[in-house]
């Protein structure tokens, strides 16, 4: 009996950034009419399901990520009705469909939040963190992830309130029961609306110190006082456990749903997130391990961190991958070097598709799209205003989907919300269609390989090449049958290789073609190979 696929562990996950896929009405703005009217082009790219960014009522301090009603839907995106829409119209093309919750903190214009703040004693007065203080002496040192303190003085109340991200963004009381109730019938509302999974933004954020002390200093990536402590009272705290069973035998009472976790740490240590699957079946379904999205390019310490993190996931559980997101530089910026970086793309993109685990891509990834840098004065993300140059800020991999060499990239007949990147004439949908070596087309044929093959979806990983000489390579092992898949960080032609592959069948690849059988003159690695055999 074969194994029965579940769409969120076999399946492929792509991630669209609403305001920027495509904009149906000509504001500059992406919106839900938008998505749907694309949603023929995400099918056929072969992927299983969709994560859209937050598009519910929202201010829009943080771009969606400060809600202020978690039910209705931004008019800037389009309408509730929209929405429902675009539920049908995923599944009628067999695509699930996953969303957003920003549950750690609300918008201050959440009428939850105005009522919190509006006296000592009002019914929701303890819905958010809540701390006294003398205006000017902070409750603690914590800061804001988004610049200055964490705390706010609200001159009503004559208290101090948390918020870890921007003084827009007040953060949930998790430790009030009512507040969790409240939230948990947040999560059912969309449940019973049919959308199959959630992402579940900054989960390990959402309980904090129950004394709130400080934070002890740490050397943090960045100068910014935020990052010159080391979290551990203001995230990851075992009560967190509880929330998440919770939450999940509240999706486990409907069918196939799904959450994944966006698990966010500084010292990139796969054990957090792996401990929010609980035993691997009464917590997160998914976590994030946001490790190679730090990583330099160098196939050992690409070995090392998705090693750990496969071997950290419970034995029940489930791992995922992500290599670009809203957040952090796109990978082809991250890695790319002068003209190397469509050939180091290629692997990455051979490295994603053929792990265990499920793949997680980020919208313009499977055309090749890169980071745009910004001037000031377009800058948009609360980040970036506040900090650059360092950091930037994340506009620069927001920049609107690029879909045709026309005008604006064919994404709006208006004036786009962010400029596009310059690339647009040659990376593009309509170009790479029609070109058979593109980019889109390498990814749709690996996508199409991954579904294709129960050994990619099932199978174990077991690795053969840890990255010495440059080399990551892997079996991955279902039922007796194996796939070998060998990556070549470098560009230089490899004739020692880890393994003989004379005799094998290519099943894909960077060099080869598909369907030959590699031949004994030929048992050596091209630069950049990227290539899974049989
Ligand atoms: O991100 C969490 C997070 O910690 C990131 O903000 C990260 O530290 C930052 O991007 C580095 O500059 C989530 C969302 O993905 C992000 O878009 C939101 O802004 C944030 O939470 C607040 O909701
Ligand atoms: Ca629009």
């Amino acid at each position: 009996m074969p194994e029965k696929k579940i769409w969120w562990k076999h399946g492929v996950v792509y991630q669209i950034y609403p305001r920027s896929f495509y904009d149906s009405n000509g504001d500059g703005i992406g919106d839900i009419p938008g998505i749907i009217s694309k949603l023929d082009y995400i099918a056929g790219l072969g992927v299983d399901a969709i994560w859209l960014s937050p598009v519910n009522m929202s201010p829009m301090f943080d771009f969606g990520y400060d809600v202020s009603d978690y039910r209705e839907i931004d008019p800037i995106f389009g309408k509730t009705e929209d929405y429902s829409t675009l539920i049908k119209e995923c599944h009628k093309r067999d695509l699930k469909i996953i969303m957003d919750l920003v549950f750690n903190h609300s918008s201050h214009l959440h009428p939850w939040f105005i009522e919190s703040r509006s006296s000592r004693n009002n019914p929701k007065s303890d819905w958010y963190i809540w701390r006294d203080g003398k205006k000017g002496k902070y409750p603690n040192n914590w800061m804001g992830e988004f610049g200055g303190r964490a705390w706010e003085w609200d001159e009503v109340r004559e208290q101090y309130y948390l918020h870890l991200f921007l003084k827009e963004q007040p953060d949930l009381n998790w430790r009030n029961n009512e507040l969790r109730q409240a939230v948990y019938e947040e999560f059912r509302y969309w449940l019973d609306a049919g959308v199959d999974g959630f992402r579940l933004d900054v989960i390990n954020f959402f309980v904090k110190d129950k004394e709130f002390r400080n934070n002890p200093f740490a050397i943090g990536r960045y100068p910014r006082p935020h990052d010159m402590q080391k979290h551990i009272y203001n995230r990851n705290q075992p009560e967190l456990h509880d929330i998440l069973h919770d939450i999940r035998s509240i999706l486990d009472g409907y069918d196939s749903r799904m959450m994944v976790g966006e698990t966010f740490a500084d010292d990139m240590n796969p054990a957090m997130p792996a401990s929010y699957m609980g035993d691997g079946s009464d917590e997160l379904h998914l976590a994030f391990d946001f490790s190679t999205m730090f990583l330099q390019w160098d196939a050992k310490k690409f070995f090392n961190s998705i090693n750990s993190w496969i071997n950290a996931v419970p034995n029940n559980g489930w791992p995922c991958h992500v290599f670009s997101n809203h957040d952090q530089p796109r990978s082809m910026t991250r890695f790319g070097k002068r003209n190397e970086s469509e050939s180091r793309g290629k692997v990455l993109a051979v490295l994603l598709l053929t792990l265990k685990g499920t793949p997680f891509l980020y919208y313009g990834e499977e055309l090749g799209m890169a980071n745009r840098h910004i001037p000031k004065k377009h800058i948009h993300d609360p980040v970036g205003l506040k900090y650059w140059p360092i950091p930037v800020g994340r506009d620069g991999e927001r920049t609107p989907m690029q879909w045709t060499p026309g005008i604006n990239a064919g994404f709006t007949a208006g004036e786009p919300w962010l400029p596009l990147n310059n690339n647009y004439t040659k990376v593009n949908v309509q170009t790479e269609l029609k070109d058979e070596k593109s980019f889109l087309n390498f990814y749709k044929s690996l996508i199409k390989l991954r579904k294709r093959n129960d050994i990619l979806a099932f199978g174990s990983w077991e690795p053969v090449n840890k990255g010495e000489d440059d080399i990551l390579s892997y079996r991955r092992i279902y039922n007796n049958r194996e796939l070998l898949v060998i990556l070549n960080f470098s560009s230089k032609l490899k004739k020692k290789i880890p393994v003989d592959i004379t005799n094998r069948k290519v099943l894909f690849s960077t060099h080869r073609t598909a369907d030959s059988i590699v031949g004994t003159d030929e048992n050596y690695i091209y630069p950049y190979e990227a290539t899974v055999l049989m």
